[in-house]
């Protein structure tokens, strides 16, 4: 049966996401995409990657690439997503990423990718190491989307300019050679779509942040996300409510973010419950929910990242699907700007 279809052959929409072996997964990942992920699976085709090609913009260990690709896959499981129903694959495994992404390339503009947001905070931040694969990161996502005729890309709301460039190049290539790529749109999840640094609550919670201080990671003990939740930097004003947009309150906002996102109630709602009480009431029930909701992960995971057959099984699979799904657009993407075909 078509990889596409439904059982009663109804098309069904495809998903494709991924996230970056660059360090340990974060809060931030977990509520601004990968919780996403696992409602998709329901209605969606759905392609998941573990994107090492993206990790190598910067330097990197390379035994720590090939430990958290594994980590990044066993987390995908424990937060439910289903092997059987979806996609799991390492983006190097399928060679046509790459290759769509040379082919892109020539078909996207210097000043376009001078305008990225990623790459101006990357190359500030890694200013011994601005490399062209930094620079040219936007156009491997756009292949990465492209090759499999994603519909949607759910990511949290740092990626969406990406998306923006994503479906300018389609579209150029499209108007030169016909309908060859679908138009992607990028999905926002509803709540956790951006969380926020603990320690600078103005800049995004990052993976790859010096200070451990400054994000959650699913890999800390319970003990430690308590402590980093409790030592958040908030403000002096002593109220707990949530004024979006406001600088003074980013860190009470980011907190009622992450309430929200963990339990599903409205951050209005939450704030309410918190009038009249201090932030450290606050901050103690905001760290007793984000334990528990990652609790349950961490025990799962604990379990399957023992399982190192499952999981390179897993992979081997999803590696063949992947290249089948993509080759089609490859071939397409080939013939249009005239390579031979033998
Ligand atoms: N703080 C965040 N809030 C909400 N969503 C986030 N995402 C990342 N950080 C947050 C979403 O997670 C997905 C995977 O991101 P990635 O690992 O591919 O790259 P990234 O966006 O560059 O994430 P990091 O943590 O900041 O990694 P480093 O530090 O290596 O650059 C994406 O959907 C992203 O939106």
């Amino acid at each position: 049966m078509d990889e596409n279809k439904t059982s009663n052959n109804e098309e069904k929409k495809i998903i494709f996401s991924g996230v970056q072996p660059s360090g340990n997964l974060t809060l931030g990942n977990y509520l601004g995409a990968i919780k996403n992920w696992v409602e998709l699976q329901k209605d969606y085709s759905c392609i998941y990657a573990m994107m090492d090609l993206h990790t190598i913009t910067v330097r990197q260990t390379p035994a720590d690439v090939r430990r958290r690709t594994f980590e990044v896959l066993a987390l995908y499981l424990a937060s439910g997503i289903d092997p059987k129903e979806s996609v799991l694959f390492i983006q190097s495994q399928n060679p046509n990423h790459a290759e769509l992404g040379w082919v892109l390339d020539c078909y996207t503009y210097m000043g376009e990718l001078q305008r990225m947001t990623q790459f101006k905070d990357k190359s500030a931040k890694h200013a011994e190491n601005i490399n062209a694969g930094l620079f040219t990161y936007p156009v491997l996502m756009a292949a990465d989307i492209l090759l499999y005729q994603a519909d949607y890309v759910p990511v949290g709301k740092d990626q969406m300019q990406h998306i923006e460039i994503c479906r300018d190049i389609a579209q150029r290539f499209n108007a030169l050679y016909g309908d060859v790529f679908t138009i992607p749109e990028g999905l926002l999840s509803k709540t956790g779509a951006k969380i926020m640094s603990l320690q600078e609550p103005q800049s995004k919670m990052s993976k790859s942040d010096p200070n451990p201080k400054a994000y959650i990671s699913m890999m800390d003990d319970m003990n430690v996300i308590a402590k980093k939740i409790k030592g958040a930097v908030t403000d002096s004003e002593g109220v707990i409510e949530y004024r979006e947009g406001d600088p003074a309150k980013a860190g009470v906002n980011n907190l009622l973010n992450i309430m929200s996102a963990v339990t599903g109630k409205n951050v209005n709602d939450i704030a309410a419950d918190y009038s009249g009480k201090g932030y450290g009431d606050f901050k103690s029930d905001v760290a007793d929910a984000v334990v528990e909701c990652i609790r349950p992960i961490r025990e799962e995971y604990d379990r399957i990242i023992k399982d190192k057959e499952y999981l390179m099984q897993i992979c081997r699979d999803g590696a063949e699907k992947a290249r089948y799904l993509s080759s089609r657009t490859m071939r397409k993407v080939y013939k249009k700007v005239g390579f031979v075909q033998l």
